[in-house]
């Protein structure tokens, strides 16, 4: 089974949280989703008490773990960006969702060739390209 690294906004704002969440119950069906709790409603109850540095660690560690990097990119946040340079300088292949009705990617993404970039207008859009990757 495929080990993915899913990534999402966190501190960036949690708006999008549920889409994360449905995305991530979609992926577990047939592969590994080592951020599970990036979709997760409880998020701050349940790293109470994990540090930063914690955080980091343990992220990198499954980011250098995982087959393929999956980021929504619709609501932006510093750590996902972080996450896909560093996916990239590791060489792990990264797909980047984002709805195009609702944001402009940064020209640090769409201007970089390394990444696949998927806008859609509409949720349903994003399962069948899932499907194709994994
Ligand atoms: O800058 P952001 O917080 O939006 O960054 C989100 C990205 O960084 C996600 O894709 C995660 O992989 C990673 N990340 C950021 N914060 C955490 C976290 N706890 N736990 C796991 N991964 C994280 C933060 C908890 C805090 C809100 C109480």
């Amino acid at each position: 089974m495929k080990k993915i690294y899913f990534a999402g906004s966190i501190r960036g704002g949690r708006i999008d949280a549920e889409l994360y969440n449905r995305l991530i119950g979609y992926m577990q069906k047939t592969s590994i989703v080592l951020t599970e709790h990036i979709g997760s409603p409880h998020l701050n109850l349940l790293e109470q008490g994990k540090r930063d540095i914690e955080i980091y660690d343990q992220d990198t560690a499954w980011l250098r773990e995982s087959d393929v990097l999956i980021a929504e990119c619709t609501c932006p946040s510093l750590g996902v960006g972080y996450e896909l340079a560093y996916a990239e300088k590791i060489g792990k292949p990264c797909h980047i969702f984002y709805d195009r009705t609702k944001t402009q990617l940064s020209a640090m993404l769409t201007g970089n060739p390394y990444f696949i970039i998927h806008p859609y207008e509409n949720e349903d859009e994003i399962y069948p390209i899932i499907d194709t990757i994994l």
